[in-house]
């Protein structure tokens, strides 16, 4: 049975008054749900020991991005080390908007994977093709190198630590979304490579992200590979994130 994930990626939007409006909201209104889903609010770092405070036992907490290097003189950075210690469960490692704004390569992806899983965090990598990729008929291709190169160096007692977040770069923020048939296909060739690889693939929890909406979030949960959610824009909105949350079977 694969965890069900839906994990809200904040960016770098927020407040403490936003923390303050938003966190207890959700974690009321997802008191009654009891559809299985682990729910994760993943703000800026500076707001993550606020949130925390909110949170309860029925939300975890994450952090956007960590650092190459667990501590010394590297100005800005965050560790996997610190973020654990501050109380965060999850790293996103890979997001595309640092991947293509920050030039962050996929050899610098993997040792984050490996600081994260050290340091006791669930590495939430991120992969995805961009449009002219995908014009061109190499969504798959690209898709598969990114995962090989990001999980090399996973251990076998490290896989369930470990979840991978499908979000294809031409939908992130732009409203529109793979269709629920295409996020399968790639959900399930995402499970092919892992299998390839020798992992646990069918215990590997994989999420779809990309403009996921409360109104088309079901359809997505629904296929047999899709997992949850990596949800950007509507994680800001508590009635959002929440019938995110509840569309999951
Ligand atoms: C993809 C996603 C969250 P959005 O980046 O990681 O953002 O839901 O706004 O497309």
């Amino acid at each position: 049975m694969r965890r069900k994930i839906v994990a809200g990626n904040w960016k770098m939007n927020g407040s403490k008054d936003l923390v303050n409006s938003l966190v207890g909201q959700i974690r009321s209104e997802l008191a009654s749900l009891d559809n299985g889903v682990e729910t994760v609010i993943i703000p800026p770092a500076l707001y993550v020991g606020d949130v925390l405070s909110q949170a309860g036992a029925a939300l975890t907490v994450g952090i956007q991005n960590v650092s190459c290097w667990d501590s010394g003189a590297y100005t800005g950075e965050i560790s996997a080390v610190m973020a654990r210690d501050a109380g965060c469960s999850v790293a996103l490692v890979g997001h595309s908007e640092r991947r293509q704004l920050f030039g962050e390569t996929d050899e610098q992806v993997a040792v984050k994977v490996g600081k994260a899983l050290a340091s006791g965090l669930d590495a939430v990598i991120c992969v995805g093709e961009t449009l002219e990729e995908r014009e061109a008929g190499k969504a798959e291709e690209v898709v598969s190198a990114q995962i090989r190169k990001a999980v090399a160096d996973v251990s076998n007692g490290q896989w369930s630590q470990v979840v991978v977040a499908y979000e294809p770069v031409w939908a992130i923020g732009t409203g529109k979304t793979a269709t629920a048939d295409d996020a399968q296909a790639m959900h399930a060739a995402i499970r092919g490579v892992l299998k390839e690889l020798g992992a646990p693939a069918e215990e590997i929890t994989l999420l779809y992200g990309g403009s996921v909406k409360a109104d088309n979030a079901a359809a997505l949960f629904g296929q047999p590979d899709i997992d949850g959610g990596l949800i950007g824009g509507a994680s800001l909105k508590a009635e959002d994130f929440v019938g995110i949350c509840r569309a999951m079977p």
